[in-house]
């Protein structure tokens, strides 16, 4: 049997792929495989550099659609470019995570990630914020998938719960 192809990676796909410019960026990016975890959906992880590998990346985004992806969450830190690369690769939906940088905290990976010229869009959400990622990709699966719908609002009313709940010990003094 033929090896799989190194740019392409396995030939059938989980609805949700995580990708990140370096295994540095996974602490940022460990919170979205959670996320997606904890609600039972599949996904896949893969390290797939704009600058270091780019190629393999190519691959990846004009394969992502055609082997079972849904949405795709790509991380990167600095000069962020896998987000905009690879929403330039594919139709599907593409969520950002800025990873916070040391040199400029994050900034300069915010700007890159959000900054997608017309036509070309990625969602971006707040700087290391990789949980805001999972959850962002659920909901876009939700729209068609009632359980997952109903599992949302689950969690939505868990939040409200949690904070309803330090507001009472906060009134009460406990
Ligand atoms: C980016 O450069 C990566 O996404 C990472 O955030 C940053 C630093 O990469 P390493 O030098 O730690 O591999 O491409």
């Amino acid at each position: 049997m033929d090896e799989p192809s190194p740019f392409t990676g396995p030939s059938s796909a989980p609805p949700v792929g995580i990708v990140m410019g370096s295994d540095s960026d996974l602490p940022t990016m460990e919170p979205a495989v959670a996320m997606i975890q904890r609600f039972g959906v599949g996904c896949e992880v893969r390290i797939l550099s704009a600058h270091r590998t780019p190629l393999e990346m190519v691959g990846y985004g004009r394969t992502a659609a055609e082997r079972g992806l849904k949405v795709i969450i790509a991380g990167a830190g600095g000069a962020a470019h896998l987000p905009g690369m690879v929403a330039s690769l594919t139709v599907l939906p593409v969520i950002g995570v800025p990873v916070q940088s040391k040199a400029l905290s994050g900034v300069d990976s915010l700007y890159s990630i959000a900054q997608m010229p017309a036509g070309v869009p990625v969602a971006t959400v707040a700087i290391g914020n990789g949980a805001n990622a999972g959850l962002l990709a659920l909901q876009i699966l939700a729209t068609a998938d009632p359980r997952l719908t109903e599992q949302l609002r689950q969690y939505r009313d868990g939040l409200r719960a949690m904070v309803r709940e330090k507001d009472e010990r906060l009134q009460h003094g406990t």
